[in-house]
């Protein structure tokens, strides 16, 4: 049996009940094994595989809290610190009421590829809560998180562990968390990224992630002699992700006519109105019907569905395993050319290779998303030297790094023979350089 099979078999086996996780394993280590293979003995006597696939170190813990009511709630709270090898753990917290370990794992496994991709010093981790923002005051939430980082600052740090935003977890609750950090630890440092602008947060960290996106689907259309200028871009979601991803597509000179919720989704022939959305989803924390009610060309529709419409480019931008194998038909169906991830693992691996081999050019979530993070990491950069750039600085250096992630990415599945394969190229570009350190460092 080939390495990476013995480790495939054995993560299984220690993992059955973690789905998410072995998914995002799974994804990996096939599209590894050109590396692996070549480097089989050397790999599996210092059992590589096996110290990338466990992480350093997780925590688990309890959350209480007293709701509006007088009632006390208990939540639990996660962080997995998974790989320090090229620099401190760095990964958002997500709030959402499907957080379990396994989905953090898995968010947490991808971050170390996703992360070594940007080029910058962070390592791997994430975290957070099966509690749900939605629906709670901004008390309860500031309960919450005051309860959340109480436990947390045990375990994090600048220069040890900085987390960020993720599903739920926006300005407001990083706000909340920073000040009980500095509370009970007395430092005020750089421990979180996503912070507000007057207690230290970057410029352009808010839009990173959708702008980055975008600067990297740019490169790939214009790799193929296309361009971003009249084309029609689906999107789901209607998040941080989403929105700034609509955005920087209609500067970019493209048609959105797509977002969605947890609850259905809107289709916007004139294209979506983005201070509209924001107003709905950023000021209001409303359902995206308020947003059709004051949008006369907008249709609303329950359920999920963007897929089915017709487009150029499609940019997932809400969650794990949206993107299944039936929309994957649709959109080829239709005609897509490119779909470049904005959330994490969105597209199963049946649907990503159902349009790999149709033709359609993928570029997965750790290279496609990495603007968030790479901002956060320009963040730490800024309070580190105690200085703040500008918005320009800021975003001519996102905008370098997903240009050279789409070359590097580009190149590194050139190198092994599978041009066009960016999955693959991004997990080998992304792994060399965290294989590299781990070797250097011995066995830790
Ligand atoms: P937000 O919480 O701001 O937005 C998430 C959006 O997705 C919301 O519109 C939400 O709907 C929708 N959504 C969430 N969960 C589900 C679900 N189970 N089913 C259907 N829709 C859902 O999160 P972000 O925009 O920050 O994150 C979106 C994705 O991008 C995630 O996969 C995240 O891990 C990833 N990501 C985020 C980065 C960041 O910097 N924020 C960086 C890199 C990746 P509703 O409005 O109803 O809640
Ligand atoms: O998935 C991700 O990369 C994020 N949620 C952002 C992490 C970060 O540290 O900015």
């Amino acid at each position: 049996m080939s390495y990476v099979d013995e480790v495939l078999a054995k993560v299984k086996e220690k993992n059955a009940s973690e789905p998410e996780f072995l998914q995002a394993v799974e994804e990996v280590l096939n599209s590894l094994r050109p590396v692996i293979d070549a480097n089989e003995d050397k790999y599996r006597r210092e059992a590589l595989l096996e110290r990338i696939c466990e992480p350093e170190r997780q925590f688990k813990f309890r959350v209480p809290w007293v709701d509006d009511k007088g009632q006390v709630q208990v939540n639990t709270g996660y962080r997995v610190q998974f790989n320090s090898a090229i620099g401190p753990y760095k990964g958002g917290l997500r709030l959402h009421p499907s957080v379990n370990i396994g989905i953090i794992k898995f968010l947490g496994f991808e971050q170390i590829f996703k992360n070594s991709l940007t080029g910058l010093p962070i390592g791997g981790g994430k975290g957070g809560s099966d509690f749900d923002p939605k629906g709670k005051s901004d008390r309860e939430v500031m309960a919450f998180c005051q309860s959340f980082m109480t436990e947390l600052c045990k375990y994090i740090g600048a220069d040890t562990d900085v987390p960020a935003g993720d599903i739920g977890t926006g300005a407001r609750e990083i706000g909340y968390m920073f000040g009980q950090y500095k509370r009970i630890r007395g430092l005020y440092e750089g421990v979180l990224t996503g912070k507000g602008l007057t207690y230290g947060g970057s410029l352009a960290r808010t839009e990173a992630t959708g702008y980055g996106l975008l600067y990297l689907t740019q490169e790939l259309m214009k790799d193929h002699n296309e361009s971003m200028e009249g084309k029609t871009v689906v999107v789901s979601g209607a998040g941080n992700v989403a929105i700034y991803a609509i955005q920087k597509a209609q500067q970019m000179g493209a048609k959105v006519v797509t977002c969605s919720d947890s609850t259905g989704w809107i289709y916007d022939p004139e294209g979506i109105d983005v201070d509209l959305l924001k107003e709905v989803k950023e000021v209001k924390r409303a359902r995206l019907t308020e947003y059709a009610a004051a949008r006369p060309s907008a249709e609303y529709h329950e359920g999920r569905g963007v897929w089915q419409i017709k487009c150029d480019i499609a940019l997932p931008c809400a969650t794990q395993n949206e993107l299944l194998i039936d929309d994957a038909k649709q959109l080829v169906a239709n005609g897509c050319k490119a779909v470049c991830e904005g959330a994490n693992m969105p597209t199963t691996i049946d649907a990503t290779e159902y349009l790999q081999e149709n033709g359609v050019w993928f570029v997965g979530g750790k290279a496609a998303n990495a603007g968030g993070v790479a901002t956060s990491a320009l963040e730490m950069s800024q309070n580190s030297e105690r200085l703040s750039w500008t918005f320009e600085e800021v975003d001519a250096k996102l905008q370098n790094i997903m240009v050279n992630i789409y070359h590097n990415i580009s190149d590194a599945a050139k190198r092994y023979g599978f041009e066009g394969n960016y999955v693959v190229g991004a997990n080998i570009a992304g792994f060399e350089k965290v294989a590299e350190a781990m070797e250097a460092q011995g066995v830790c």
